[in-house]
């Protein structure tokens, strides 16, 4: 490494024992699946194709295979590396000609489709950065919450190897960081995630390509969504509450894809002078999806637990066996003596 680069602070020694006993198991294998969660992410994807880019370039054979479709905004990390992808898991040869199995992004095995089975069978290794819950599916495996993305431990995984990362390497590795901290700035952006993406800079990352690629260009469908949802925009007259309700045809009329509605709950979250944004999307007559984004003084998870979803407490969700007008009314029950509480109180 050239002496005019920024040094990255070193990796504590449980996450470098971990990964050591993980780039162990990597060497042994000839042939590996790699895979990540359903709904793949940049994190996931990002994750997935530096480590198959290493593997192979090491001699082994690497697939990458994912349990549900790849967002069209994330298939440009794809085609810089040769590994097969086969985005239907019931593809099943290649895994059946695996010896080991790579899962990154999540520990969860309902989120990995059918590949837990098959990873049981192979044994493989596993890399995540959520809070670990239960035993692990195969072992070795990391799952160290103080990492921002799983793509930092990736990086902390090559950085072991004695060779610098290539531009594949770093651009996937860029993509993964930069997604799960919201390009940078969500909490668990820390000095040591500049000094990585610094380093990543210096092999050959272009941030304004990179964020072009990941977050720049709409689809006329996306835009067209975004238009809907503007205009379906509510303020609630009571609380500081805002919503947008798009009903289950809101796609079709659109033309715009599932993964486009993500981040609308944005509008009416960033709306000034309000405490929760709240985003309502009727999957059928009876099945309701809501998200939940606080600006901080309300938390929201509670009442999404309380409507049997989950969270975190500046952004949650629930699945709600109800229409959208029901969902809506049954939501704002809940939600605005909480926030009339805090409003009130502020
Ligand atoms: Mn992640």
């Amino acid at each position: 490494m050239s002496s005019t680069r920024v040094a990255v602070p070193e990796m504590g020694r449980a996450r470098a024992a971990k990964l050591e006993a993980i780039r162990r198991r990597l060497r042994e294998a000839s042939s590996i699946v790699l895979t990540t969660h359903v709904n793949p992410d940049g994190d996931g994807i990002g994750s997935m194709v530096a480590l198959a880019s290493r593997l192979m370039r090491q001699g082994a054979e690497a697939t990458i295979i994912t349990p549900s479709r790849v967002p069209e905004s994330l298939r440009f990390l794809l085609t810089d590396v040769p590994a097969l992808v086969a985005e239907d898991p019931s593809a099943a040869d290649p895994l059946n000609g695996a010896d080991t199995i790579a899962i990154l992004d999540t520990a969860e095995p309902k989120r990995l489709g059918r590949l837990p089975d098959h990873a049981l069978r192979t044994g493989g290794v596993l890399i995540d950065h959520h809070p670990p819950v239960g035993p692990p599916l195969v072992e070795p495996a990391i799952r160290d919450p103080s990492a921002c993305a799983t793509g930092e431990l990736v990086f902390d995984l090559l950085s072991l190897d004695d060779e610098p990362v290539t531009a594949v390497e770093a651009r996937a590795l860029y993509a993964a960081i930069a997604t799960d901290t919201g390009s940078f700035r969500f909490s668990n952006t820390v000095s040591r995630t500049h000094a990585i993406a610094s380093v990543l800079l210096d092999s050959g990352v272009d941030p304004g390509a990179m964020y072009r690629a990941l977050y720049g260009v709409y689809s006329r469908g996306r835009l067209a969504l975004i238009r809907l949802a503007i205009e379906r925009l509510e303020v609630d007259p009571r609380a500081p509450i805002a919503w947008i309700s798009l009903d289950h045809r809101a796609l079709s009329r659109t033309g715009a894809r599932g993964e486009d509605m993500e981040g609308l709950v944005e509008f009416p979250r960033r709306l000034e002078g309000i405490e929760v944004g709240l985003m309502f999307r009727g999957l059928s007559r009876a099945r309701t999806k809501v998200s939940f984004r606080s600006n901080g003084e309300v938390d929201v998870s509670e009442v999404a637990q309380l409507l049997g979803g989950g969270g975190h407490t500046k952004a949650s969700g629930a699945l709600i066996e109800l229409d959208l007008e029901e969902t809506v009314r049954v939501v704002l029950d809940e939600l605005r003596p909480l926030v009339e509480k805090v409003a009130a109180s502020g």
